[in-house]
């Protein structure tokens, strides 16, 4: 089985994470895991530390000779602003009065709860461990499983729907999202120039009043066969996996497949994507055919051979240069929240992120249905498969 998790803190020495079940023989392109990793670092609103760290993988064991070898995959990426925090996070004891407390929890960052919860007297082991830098080594993983799923002819990218206020209503369509993750400039990851330029404005304002904002990002996995995930068990419900894959990232407060929230408001004759079928149809997996995808390639928890399209709600971040009330940690009196170095908008950056999430998801679905121990085997047990659908 397809596992995989993560270590380190914001400000400590590295992130590292750890990824166990893939099959051996699989080429790993480290240009293409640094690339993924730069992508997570882009999109305007970011903050200080994007000029600091420069996010690059250090494979420490599971690839030799450039493949996979079946053993766990561990990964290193060393935080450069480690340097400006030995003497404040030692492992060590050190010396206490070189500590950056974060005195005052901020409303909507995991401060209060995690400082109730872990009983520390102020939030900065919270802020360490909750903060969305870890998302770097979900990345990292999440690029080991994009190689995978590409031998399969799965390709998964994102881009941003929303920004604020500012919201791209058109269809985009899947070479438009590839055009996107080509860019070596990102600006908010939009596929409609205008839209972006006034998603643009959104973030200067936010930039200028000291405040934050949010968003939607949306996934799109293209060319997923029919039949990753099942309807029969709770659990094995792909839809369901995929939400909380994508919930699980730091920031995200709701999760939509497809056209979901639209179509609780709509009548079924709109919402529903009807079926038609195609003989000579050679460039799909069958001939079944779909007048539109509103239901996001799901349908009754399993793929159904259309793009799985996933979003994500982000929440504004939850640091705020003018920040809102909170209480002094040790005083108990009123104060404002805590402030330390922060983004105000990491909308494209949080879609990178999930596209890791939603890679590691229908990999690990595709290792339970075509699964084996080299790729040779996954290979050979996926063609069967397409076959069987050919002759369906
Ligand atoms: C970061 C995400 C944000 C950044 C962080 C790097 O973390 P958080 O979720 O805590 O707001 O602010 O950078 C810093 C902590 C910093 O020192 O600037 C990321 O995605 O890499």
């Amino acid at each position: 089985m397809l596992r995989f998790s993560t270590a380190g803190e914001s400000h400590g020495e590295a992130l590292v994470a750890l990824l166990s079940g893939m099959p051996a023989g699989l080429a790993v392109d480290l240009d293409f895991l640094n690339r993924e990793l730069w992508r997570r670092q882009q999109g305007y609103g970011r903050g200080g530390r994007m000029r600091i760290e420069r996010d690059s993988a250090h494979l420490l064991s599971g690839v030799r000779h450039g493949k996979t070898i079946g053993s766990p995959i561990a990964i290193l990426l060393a935080n450069k602003d480690w340097q400006n925090w030995t003497e404040a996070l030692p492992i060590e004891e050190g010396d206490p009065a070189k500590h950056k407390r974060v005195a005052s929890p901020r409303p909507g960052h995991a401060d209060l709860a995690g400082a109730l919860k872990y009983n520390f007297a102020e939030a900065r082991y919270v802020l360490e461990r909750a903060s969305a830098r870890e998302s770097a080594a979900r990345v990292a993983a999440g690029a080991i499983a994009k190689l995978l799923l590409r031998e399969l002819g799965i390709e998964v990218l994102s881009h941003v729907i929303a920004v604020g206020k500012v919201q791209l209503d058109a269809p985009v369509a899947w070479k438009a999202i590839q055009v996107l993750a080509e860019k070596e400039e990102v600006l908010l990851n939009c596929a409609d120039p205008g839209t972006e330029a006034r998603m643009k404005e959104q973030v200067d304002v936010v930039l200028r009043t000291g405040d934050s904002v949010g968003g939607i990002f949306e996934v799109v996995a293209h060319n997923v066969p029919p039949g990753l995930g099942t309807y029969a068990n709770w659990d094995e419900r792909l839809d369901a996996q995929l939400a909380a894959a994508v919930m699980s990232l730091q920031a995200v407060k709701a999760v939509e497949i497809g056209d979901a929230v639209r179509a609780a408001t709509s009548l079924g004759s709109e919402v529903h994507d009807e079926i038609g079928y195609e003989h000579e149809r050679v460039e799909s997996f069958t001939g079944f055919t779909r007048r539109s995808n509103h239901a996001g390639g799901l349908e009754g928890g399993v793929s159904n051979g259309q793009d799985i399209r996933v979003r994500g709600y982000l929440k504004p971040i939850s640091t705020l240069r003018r920040p809102l009330g909170s209480v002094d940690f040790a005083s108990r009196e009123p104060v404002k929240a805590a402030y330390e170095r922060s983004d105000v908008c990491v909308v494209p950056a949080a879609g990178v992120a999930a596209e890791a999430m939603v890679t590691l998801t229908l990999a690990r679905c595709a290792l339970e249905k075509f699964g084996g121990d080299s790729m040779l085997e996954v290979r050979r047990n996926f063609e069967g498969y397409c076959q069987q659908l050919r002759n369906f």
